[in-house]
């Protein structure tokens, strides 16, 4: 898949994927990824890619019409149109499930915000969905988009070692992970459960739903009551309670 990104900031965006996972992906041309520096679509002696709020205000605007230039030159340059994301806090929050989505489209194209916020007139003329990654205020929308990339480029066919590995992830299954173990079996002072050394398969299976459930339980209230819990389920939380 092509993923599209028009930012201010470029250079942060290209050096995030030098590296990694999805680096490794577009290095290998199993996702090709073009990142578009606003600036070169504003106008005039300054380029200005913002400007002071209608109705007065602290801080600035992103002007409407380097995005939407911007937008249409990317469209232009390719064959398949883009779904059109804009990075922005008013966004719905993004998940595994839009994950999913944007990842079967030939075509993303991120649109990054900055500054406090974005001309509304980019929302009607030129985007298709507006994503935020979660409640807490970040700078820009450049490291959300980074989030995208990452999490949709992991999901693209060939690009985990192991295609089984991306569809047991946290989340995919509703709950979250049990904790994890690995050599040596004592450290400094803390043991690895036994279970998990004790070749007992249907034990170490046990053990593990068990945590996976008792900590969304106490973590992700949320994650817990949409969980669809079996027999089994019930019977582990009820011998975890005692
Ligand atoms: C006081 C109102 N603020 C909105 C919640 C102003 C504001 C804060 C941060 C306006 C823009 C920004 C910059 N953030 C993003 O562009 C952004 C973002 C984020 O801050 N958190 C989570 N997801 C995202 S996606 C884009």
């Amino acid at each position: 898949m092509r993923i599209d990104v028009l930012t201010v900031l470029p250079r942060m965006v290209e050096e995030a994927f030098r590296e990694g996972v999805v680096g490794r992906a577009v290095e290998g041309g199993l996702l090709e990824l073009k990142v578009w520096n606003l600036r070169e679509f504003a106008e005039g002696k300054y380029q200005q890619t913002d400007d002071a709020p209608f109705g007065g205000g602290a801080g600035m605007v992103m002007k409407p019409e380097p995005i939407v230039k911007g937008v249409r030159a990317i469209r232009e340059d390719a064959d398949a149109e883009p779904l059109k994301v804009l990075l922005t806090p008013q966004g719905r929050l993004f998940d595994q499930a839009t994950a999913r989505r944007f990842s079967e489209a030939p075509r993303l194209l991120l649109i990054c915000g900055r500054y406090e916020g974005v001309d509304e007139r980019v929302s009607e003329l030129c985007v298709d969905e507006e994503i935020s990654v979660g409640d807490y205020v970040l700078s820009g929308g450049e490291i959300p988009a980074m989030a995208v990339i990452d999490a949709v480029g992991r999901l693209l066919p060939g690009v985990l070692g192991n295609d089984a590995s991306a569809g047991q992830d946290s989340f995919t299954g509703g709950l979250l992970d049990h904790p994890h173990y690995t050599r040596p079996a004592e450290f400094e002072g803390v043991r690895a459960p036994d279970v998990l050394l004790s070749g007992d398969h249907e034990a170490v299976r046990l053990w593990r739903r068990r945590r996976a459930l008792e900590r969304t339980r106490e973590r992700r209230k949320d994650l817990f009551e949409r969980a669809e819990l079996s027999d089994e389920d019930l019977r582990l939380l009820e011998s975890s309670r005692t």
